[in-house]
């Protein structure tokens, strides 16, 4: 064990944190200071003492990661920043919330040098966490599989703080469960035990023992109260500090620490209250709390040159000595291992594998769910594609998201008759834990790999927020959802979506990919991989469909990457109606189609996989797709909303605007009048006849 090197400077500094938090509050007049005070040594410990990150380079591979889970109490994360020297200047805190500047109301992955991760919905970055532990251990076992664990340059630990909130939110526990499951060793979570909410003390409505919630998930659980001698916290930060010493030498199993603490100390009046959790503190109060430092209650915003000077001194002799070790280590393993150092620049640089036209599949003519189709495709990417990986929240064999053959990420002893665990796995399996799912994809995609996970569509209401980061901080998760539809059949209105394909739309920058057939479910993998800076959901029928004779009255699939296209074009090459469908139903409206065109009537077949991606069109297209003078009628198994933007106002509008019930698919599309005749009846009225 080391010494804890704490002198008086570190003390100040810890103190000018405090104050900087109540500052920026106080300045902008809102935001969550209590928190951000009383919190200040631990992440302070962190930063100055703990981590490997480096101020001059804040996105270097070899950094640990710092999830702040408690979002609302930025001021944590950014005062380090500015102490560290990550780029945030006493400007920026002065700005704190306000328009255009690199402090935000909550810490946004991206937006600040040194955020690792979007945070503010609580309870998300605890999954963040998990995610960026798993991905740590793949990403070793991907580039460097030879090196002993926690030895290689991709190893990292992932240091993450929570309070309250996250505690009692359901996605922790999810995501806390898995992380024992998978052992992650590399996690070393820190809960700011101050049992106070907005609500006030937490007795309310926490009553476990969280901490045994912890022990019995199987994390390694350590605690260590701050309240105890509370005018001598410097010994304090010492015992945290050996805690996370025996913290990071247990390998095998997550760590927790528990800090009891009070919300806001030392103010001198306020501390303990939740009347800091969430609101300015007021200039008598600051006043006081400056003095009791020995600050002067003047002076805002104000940090002692000598405090400053040895933050960033500190923080940068530590990140160059951490840097010269593994900068000679990261050389020493790109020469050794030229293949995987070709991998990881073409994944740094964001190019696809050569090799992956060529695996990806072409389906013949016929049947296929594109659910099974999309399984075919993993399967058979899983060698040009390595950095790809994923699975789903207990239904692999539902959503088709295994890889065939491949072994299963897992730890070697969580193997079952079904599953064989692999360092290098490239099957997850999640538990039925959507909503961790999902914000254990996004950490994993923010790095060196690619994750998709899959579960019914009609659950994608359990992990609505993940999407929803995600396309916030531009990461490219992929959400693979199947079942798409009442196609689902007897399981029953529980279980067939209707307006999630039509809500999930509404997610700025979440591409929506529902996909007519096999092939265009191998072209939307192949333009998901090519996307870097945003998620997609791929949309999949849980039913047969056609498989289009491409090339033969049919447009290749690639054409879907305008987001609508002429599948089949009239007979006259001049549609007098224009059928514009996605998914499942770009059937119905082929079949739709012969029979218009056998009654004289020149139709058009538009297949519409991705409505943002048509959006993105030039006008010229778009009117040459769908023109003006032609009767439109769309047909979607799922709520209307938002197709008149398509079909226009006069346009005919086919959809389920309710919920479904227990009966073969069949007779619930024929009840609800999903159909070609449905089709047929709507173009004429249309035309007037
Ligand atoms: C999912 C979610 N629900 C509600 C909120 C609103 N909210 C912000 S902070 C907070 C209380 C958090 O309590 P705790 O984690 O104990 O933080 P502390 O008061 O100790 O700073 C709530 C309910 C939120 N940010 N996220
Ligand atoms: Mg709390």
């Amino acid at each position: 064990m080391s010494t804890l090197n704490w002198n008086d400077l570190d003390r100040r500094a810890v103190d000018a944190a405090r104050v900087l938090a109540a500052d920026a509050v106080e300045k902008v007049g809102n935001g969550h200071p209590g928190t951000a005070i009383s919190v200040a040594p631990i992440a302070y410990l962190l930063y100055q003492k703990v981590m490997n990150v480096d101020p001059a380079e804040p996105t270097w591979l070899g950094r640990d990661r710092f999830v702040l889970s408690i979002g609302h109490s930025s001021l944590t994360q950014y005062t380090e920043l500015y102490l560290a020297g990550f780029g945030l200047e006493l400007a920026d805190l002065a700005q704190f919330r306000t328009w255009g500047s690199r402090t935000p109301g909550h810490p946004e992955f991206g937006h600040t040098a040194g955020v690792e991760c979007t945070t503010g919905p609580l309870g998300a970055g605890v999954s963040n966490a998990v995610g960026f532990a798993m991905a740590a251990r793949k990403e070793r076992e991907l580039f460097d599989p030879s090196a002993t664990p926690g030895e290689s340059v991709f190893d990292h630990f992932v240091y993450c703080i929570c309070g309250d909130g996250d505690m009692e939110e359901g996605i922790s526990s999810e995501a806390s469960s898995l992380a024992a499951t998978q052992q992650l060793g590399n996690l070393i979570m820190i809960y700011d035990d101050n049992r106070i909410s907005i609500e006030g003390d937490t007795v309310i409505a926490l009553a476990e023992d969280v901490a045994a919630r912890y022990a019995a998930y199987g994390w390694h659980v350590q605690a260590v109260d701050f309240t105890n001698g509370l005018t001598t916290y410097e010994e304090k930060v010492d015992e945290l500090y050996a805690a996370i010493e025996a913290a990071q030498a247990v390998t095998d199993r997550p760590s927790f620490i528990k800090v009891t603490t009070v919300i806001g100390w030392p103010l001198p009046n306020l501390a303990g209250s939740e009347k800091v959790h969430g609101a300015k503190i007021g200039a008598t109060e600051i006043a006081a709390l400056k003095t009791r430092l020995g600050l002067d209650p003047a002076k805002s915003f104000d940090v002692a040159d000598d405090v400053i000077a040895y933050t960033r001194a500190n923080a940068a002799d530590r990140a160059a000595a951490c840097r010269a070790t593994w900068d000679a280590r990261f050389a020493a393993w790109a020469a050794a291992n030229p293949a995987g150092k070709a991998l990881l620049d073409r994944v740094l640089a964001r190019e696809l594998p050569a090799e992956l036209d060529a695996a990806l599949p072409v389906f013949p003519a016929g049947q296929k769910s594109t659910r099974a189709a999309s399984g075919e495709v993993l399967s058979a990417l899983a060698d040009a594609v390595p950095e790809l990986w994923g699975g789903s929240a207990d239904l692999a064999g539902s959503n088709n998201t295994t890889m065939k053959g491949q072994p299963s990420f897992l730890p070697a002893s969580r193997g079952s008759a079904d599953w064989h665990p692999a360092p290098n796995g490239r099957v997850l399996h999640f538990g039925i834990r959507e909503h961790a799912m999902g914000g254990i994809l996004n950490a994993i995609n923010s790095g060196l790999t690619r994750a998709y996970g899959g579960t019914f569509l009609v659950f994608s209401d359990y992990m609505r927020t993940p999407p929803r980061i995600a396309a916030l901080s531009h990461i490219p998760s992929v959400f693979v959802w199947t079942h798409d539809s009442v196609g689902v059949g007897e399981d029953g209105p529980t279980h067939q979506p209707v307006e999630h394909v039509a809500s999930l739309r509404l997610i700025p920058g979440l591409d929506v990919i529902r996909p007519a057939d096999a092939n265009e479910v191998a072209e939307a993998w192949k333009l998901i991989l090519g996307i870097h800076d945003h998620p997609t959901a791929l949309i999949l029928t849980r039913q047969d469909v056609t498989t289009f004779d491409r090339g033969h009255g049919f447009a290749p699939a690639s054409e879907m990457a305008k987001g609508a296209y002429c599948l089949v074009e009239a007979s006259t090459g001049t549609p007098a109606v224009v059928i514009v469908a996605t998914g499942s139903e770009v059937e119905i409206a082929v079949a739709a189609r012969e029979t218009l065109e056998a009654g004289g009537v020149p139709t058009r077949v538009v297949s519409a996989p991705c409505l943002e991606w048509y959006a993105a069109q030039p006008a010229e297209y778009k009117a040459a797709l769908l023109p003006a003078g032609a009767a439109k009628v769309s047909i979607e198994a799922g709520v209307t909303y938002g197709w008149s933007e398509i079909v226009g106002s006069e346009g005919r509008k086919i959809g389920i605007d309710h919920f479904g019930a227990s009966a073969a698919a069949g007779t619930l599309y024929t009840e609800y009048g999903v159909t070609w005749a449905r089709v047929v009846e709507e173009a004429k009225a249309a035309l007037g006849n």
